[in-house]
């Protein structure tokens, strides 16, 4: 997706100009990958910008530093005016809002506790993540030879930068034999996630996705389609599945701010279900867009206006 420019980047603490917003190449994550990111959604509706559930956003951006010992010099509430001070400044209507917390110049080495914590905030355009005919037709997608980290190796609850190594290798190869994305197995083989989306399945009328234990990113959108769900009287089990459950599901779609939620046609070339977009996708589809599109009462809460 090339970026389009827009005015302003809130950077450590004001609003700068789009082009002022640099970083020194000798920068800590520049060297070591010392980063944490959100991705996060805004939406046009009847009564404004939307943000999608930007508080549980950025207090995953909170906890995804904390478990790098890292503390960002600014409260909860104030990353959150912070966004939505820069939205209002590019008057984004609809959009893609990337904070990005990082280490910054100091000190060369591993030990990244000297350098700064620096903050930036950007807004960008985004579309359909996986192509506009994937959220109706769905898209064709592999198994990684690529298994997600393990465990007691880099922690998945973290949107760490250095965790995206891992997924541009499943991607990659994903492209290279020409499937949309790639599937990653976790570390003891058991399905794990994409290379920036959370996985549903669904066989015979009942919702499986992997538990948190299986090197998955809590996903806010994962969060939002098993409330979905559950509203809907639809059964929803987080458990561990095996790889083959994947070529015997009825349904399968991925999740994601990025990805919405998109649909899978087929794995490993062998078709989902009747390879077409299946009922439970569709629901879940129609429910989200009418929420975030303002289109249907907000019940929770999910839409933080700008
Ligand atoms: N798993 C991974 C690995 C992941 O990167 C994402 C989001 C998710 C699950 C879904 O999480 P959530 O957005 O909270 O529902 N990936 C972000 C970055 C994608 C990118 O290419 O950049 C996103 O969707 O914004």
């Amino acid at each position: 997706m090339p970026i389009q420019k827009m005015d302003y980047i809130w950077f450590n603490g004001e609003l700068v100009e789009w082009d002022k917003a640099t970083v020194h190449v000798m920068a800590h994550v520049i060297h070591y990958g010392t980063s944490f990111f959100e991705g996060i959604r805004c939406y046009e509706t009847p009564q404004g910008p939307a943000i999608f559930r930007l508080t549980p956003h950025m207090r995953r951006l909170i906890d995804s530093a904390k478990i790098y010992r890292t503390a960002i010099p600014y409260t909860l509430d104030q990353l959150v005016a912070a966004v939505k001070e820069t939205v209002r400044a590019n008057r984004l209507r609809s959009g893609y809002i990337r904070p990005v917390v990082f280490r910054g110049y100091g000190e060369i080495g591993v030990n990244p506790l000297n350098n700064p914590v620096e903050v930036a905030i950007a807004t960008i355009e985004w579309g359909k993540y996986l192509g506009a005919e994937a959220m109706e037709q769905g898209v064709d997608v592999c198994i990684s030879s690529w298994n997600r980290f393990a465990p007691n190796t880099m922690p998945a609850l973290a949107k760490a930068g250095g965790n995206y190594m891992n997924s541009q290798l499943i991607k990659m190869e994903a492209m290279a034999n020409g499937y949309a994305e790639g599937i990653a197995l976790d570390a003891d083989g058991h399905v794990s996630e994409g290379s920036g989306e959370n996985l549903f399945l669904v066989r015979d009328g009942v919702v499986y996705t992997p538990p948190l234990t299986s090197s998955i990113l809590s996903g806010i959108t994962r969060d939002t389609v098993m409330t979905l769900l559950r509203e809907m009287n639809i059964e929803v089990r987080e458990q561990i599945l095996p790889r083959e459950m994947l070529y015997l599901a009825d349904e399968l779609f991925f999740t994601g701010t990025a990805a919405e939620v998109t649909p899978i046609r087929s794995v490993d070339r062998i078709p989902v279900g009747s390879g077409r977009r299946g009922p439970i996708t569709a629901a879940v589809q129609e429910s989200f867009f009418a929420i975030v599109q303002g289109e249907r009462p907000d019940r929770y809460g999910w839409l933080e206006y700008a």
